[in-house]
C-alpha cells in the first residue's frame, strides 16, 4: 500500500535539471550583455525623466538637436535587445530556484534567504520593466497604473538589485568567464554552450532589427514588427489622433484663435495673423517615448517672435497649452533657453503643407532636442510663467 505522499508529484530538485547548457558559463556570458543592456536602458531612462520632469536647477542644451532622439532610440533598442537575453539567462539559472534551503544551519540560512530575496526582486523587476516597456511601444496600456512613474520607480529596483547581484556573484562571474565556455568534450549531442550563447545574441540582434526601423530610417524595410513604420498622414506617424484627443471640432472651428499671455498683457491671434508673421523653416525630429522617431520639415512662427508681442523677458519659461481638455500631454513647459531658440517654432506647415489635423492643426509646438510628448499639438494658448 502506498502512502499519500508517494502519490503526490514531488517538487523538482536542482539535480533533476541535467542539461549541461545550464550553469554559470552561459549565465555569466549572456549576463554580461544583459547587464550592458540594462545599464544603457537605465541611464537613458533617467535622462528621459530629466527632460520630462526638468528640475529647476537643470538647463538642458538645445543642441545637438538630435540628442534626445538618439538616447530615446538607445533606450528602446537596448530594452528590446534585453528580452531574448533575459529569457536565456533565466533558462541557464532556473534550476537554482529548486536548490536546497539550508534550514538547519542558521549561519547559512540567512545569507541564502537574502540572496533569494534579492534575486526574486531582480527577476520580478526585470520582467516587469521589459513587459511594460514592450507593451508601451505598442501603446497597449493593459493596466490602470501610470506607466511612466511605475516604469521609472521599478527601474531603480531593477538596477539596484542588478548592482547587488553582480557584486555578490563577482567571484562566480570571474571564474566562469575565465574558463572556456565548453568543457572540450561534448557531453551530449546537440547545442553546445557556445552555440546557446551565440543563439541568444543572435536572437537579440534579430529582435533589434525587427523593430529598429521605427527609429533608424534606413532599417525600415527590414523591421517587420515595427508598428510605427513611417506611415501616417504626411509621412509621419501619429501617436494621439485629434479624435482621440477630442479636439476635432475645436481645431477646425473658424473661430480658432491663439492667445499669448504675459501677466496683464494678452494678444489674440487668428490663423491669418499667424500666417502673416515672418515664417521660418526648420528640420527637426519628433522622438516619441513609445519607440519611434522621425525627422520632418516644419514651417511656422518662432516662439520667441510670439513672446515679443507680449514683451516677455528673455529667458522666460513659458507654458504651451492645447485645445485638448484632459490627458497628460495637453500642456508642456518650455524653459527660457529653448523658448528663445531660433529653431523653436509654432509650426503651421509640415513638409510644406498645412498640418494635418492629427499632427496638430492649426498649429503645434516643435522644438529641438526634446521628447515627443512635449511637442504639444493643437496649441491654443501660450503663457509666460
Ligand atoms: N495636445 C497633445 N499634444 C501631443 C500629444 C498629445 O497627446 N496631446 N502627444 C505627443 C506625443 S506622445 C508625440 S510623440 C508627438 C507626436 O506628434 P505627431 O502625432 O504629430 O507625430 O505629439 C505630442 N503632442
Ligand atoms: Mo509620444
Amino acid at each position: 500500500m502506498s502512502r499519500w505522499g508517494d502519490r503526490l508529484p514531488r517538487a523538482p530538485r536542482e539535480a533533476d535539471f541535467t542539461s549541461s547548457l545550464r550553469g554559470p558559463e552561459v549565465a555569466a556570458r549572456v549576463g554580461l550583455w544583459l547587464g550592458l543592456c540594462f545599464t544603457v536602458a537605465f541611464l537613458t531612462g533617467i535622462w528621459s525623466h530629466l527632460y520630462q520632469d526638468q528640475p529647476s536647477w537643470l538647463t538642458i542644451p538645445t543642441r545637438p538637436v538630435w540628442v534626445y532622439r538618439v538616447t530615446q532610440g538607445l533606450h528602446y533598442l537596448s530594452g528590446t535587445a534585453a528580452v531574448p537575453l533575459l529569457l536565456v539567462k533565466l533558462y541557464a539559472v532556473y534550476p537554482k530556484l529548486f536548490a536546497k534551503v539550508p534550514f538547519g544551519r542558521l549561519r547559512e540560512l540567512v545569507p541564502h534567504l537574502l540572496e533569494r530575496l534579492s534575486i526574486a526582486l531582480l527577476v520580478a523587476a526585470a520582467i516587469f520593466e521589459l513587459t511594460t516597456g514592450v507593451l508601451n511601444t505598442t501603446e497597449w496600456y493593459a493596466w490602470s497604473f501610470s506607466f511612466r512613474s511605475t516604469h521609472y520607480a521599478v527601474a531603480w529596483v531593477a538596477f539596484g538589485a542588478l548592482v547587488l547581484h553582480v557584486a555578490v556573484k563577482l567571484p562566480v562571474i570571474r571564474s566562469a568567464l575565465g574558463r572556456p565556455v565548453d568543457d572540450g568534450e561534448r557531453p551530449e549531442p546537440g547545442l553546445t554552450r557556445r552555440g546557446l550563447v551565440r543563439t541568444a545574441l543572435g536572437a537579440s540582434a534579430v529582435a533589434v532589427l525587427a523593430v529598429a526601423g521605427g527609429t533608424v530610417p534606413w532599417l525600415r524595410t527590414v523591421s517587420l514588427f515595427e508598428t510605427h513604420d513611417g506611415s501616417g498622414p504626411q509621412d509621419l506617424p501619429v501617436t494621439k489622433s485629434a479624435r482621440a484627443a477630442g479636439v476635432t471640432a475645436t481645431a477646425l472651428a473658424p473661430s480658432y484663435a491663439l492667445e499669448v499671455v504675459h501677466g496683464g498683457t494678452r494678444r489674440t491671434l487668428s490663423l491669418d495673423d499667424l500666417r502673416a508673421m515672418t515664417q521660418h523653416t526648420v528640420t527637426l525630429p519628433i522622438a516619441c517615448v513609445e519607440g519611434w522617431s522621425a525627422a520632418a520639415v516644419w514651417t511656422g512662427v518662432r516662439l520667441r517672435d510670439l513672446l515679443d508681442l507680449v514683451d516677455a523677458p528673455a529667458g522666460a519659461t513659458v507654458v504651451v497649452r492645447s485645445l485638448q481638455e484632459s490627458g497628460a500631454f495637453k500642456a508642456s513647459e518650455v524653459r527660457g533657453n529653448l523658448a528663445d531658440d531660433d529653431l523653436t517654432l509654432l509650426a503651421l506647415l509640415l513638409h510644406g503643407a498645412p498640418l494635418s489635423i492629427d499632427h496638430g492643426y492649426p498649429c503645434r509646438l516643435i522644438a529641438p532636442n526634446r521628447p515627443g510628448v512635449l511637442q504639444t499639438k493643437w496649441v491654443s494658448r501660450i503663457e509666460v510663467a
